[in-house]
């Protein structure tokens, strides 16, 4: 999954126009580069970001929803947390609501069922402008996984099938909290029995591990660690700003594995 950004600090000096422009072909070179679903956000959700009006989210994401979906077949998602940005979404053609709020907004769960949308269901302690103030957990893992289970039961009694759960990093954990989840990628797909997004890309975690990687563009070799490491604990969706660097990291995973098994089906290797 690529991630493709519909916010101002995004927008050219262009205007909104300029600033479609530029988006649409952003997205059109990360299908090109590997990628197989576009994430379209317009209200930014990093740590201390302020909300954004529903009208104006709709401005940003929905006519760049219907550019892309005029020049490619590729799988386009809407990362919001309004019922009626997902709404205005979908009529504009996405077919996946991701949803960093796991569907508790009001009219959410109906909205999702109306329009009978696969749905990405993400764990976040507290809201993005103040949820990195003092993350707390007596058990992060066993509290993330416990969320993530009501939260499926919700969709599934709303009469939602297509469900992927997400741990949701840095969303109101700090670096231990982060790690933690992390290790226990293959024990959260287990209990909650869902494919997995993971989402760690250019985060500040990786800033906080490595403390020469203020800018979050000085943060591709974190983000390729972390996208591996989540491939081999099974997930089942990696989200990501380097589609390219990703998709080729992920290859050679897969070669080397290949080879891996092959050497394991092999007389003597025992
Ligand atoms: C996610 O994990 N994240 S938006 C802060 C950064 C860099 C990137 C520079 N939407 C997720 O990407 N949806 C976002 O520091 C998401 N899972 C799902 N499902 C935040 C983001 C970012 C934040």
């Amino acid at each position: 999954m690529g991630v493709l950004n519909a916010t101002p600090d995004s927008f050219s000096d262009g205007g909104r126009f300029a600033a479609r422009e530029a988006a649409l072909a952003h997205a059109l070179a990360m299908i090109e580069a590997g990628a197989d679903i576009i994430d379209i956000g317009g209200e930014s959700t990093r740590p201390g970001a302020d909300p954004v009006p529903a009208d104006e989210e709709i401005a940003r994401t929905a006519p760049l929803i219907e550019a892309i979906r005029t020049r490619t077949d590729a799988v386009l998602s809407i990362d919001t947390m309004k019922p009626v940005v997902a709404r205005a979404a979908f009529a504009a053609g996405a077919t996946i609501w991701n949803d960093v709020a796991a569907l508790r907004e009001e009219g959410a769960l109906a909205a999702a069922a109306d329009l009978g949308a696969p749905v990405i269901l993400m764990h976040m302690q507290g809201e993005p402008r103040t949820m990195q103030a003092n993350p707390t957990y007596a058990d992060v893992v066993a509290e993330v996984i416990a969320f993530l289970q009501a939260r499926v039961r919700a969709a599934e009694a709303a009469g939602l099938t297509q469900i992927w759960v997400d741990p949701g990093i840095g969303f109101g954990k700090t670096l231990a909290h982060n790690l933690a989840l992390i290790d226990a990628l293959p024990r959260i797909i287990a209990e909650t029995g869902r494919p997995l997004l993971f989402g760690a890309s250019r985060k500040s975690l990786i800033a906080k591990i490595d403390p020469r990687a203020g800018d979050p563009m000085a943060r591709l070799g974190g983000s390729l660690a972390l996208a591996l490491a989540a491939a081999d604990a099974g997930a089942d969706i990696v989200r990501v700003h380097d589609v390219r660097e990703t998709a080729q990291a992920l290859a050679v995973r897969a070669a080397l594995n290949a080879a891996a098994a092959r050497s394991d089906s092999r007389p003597s290797s025992a």
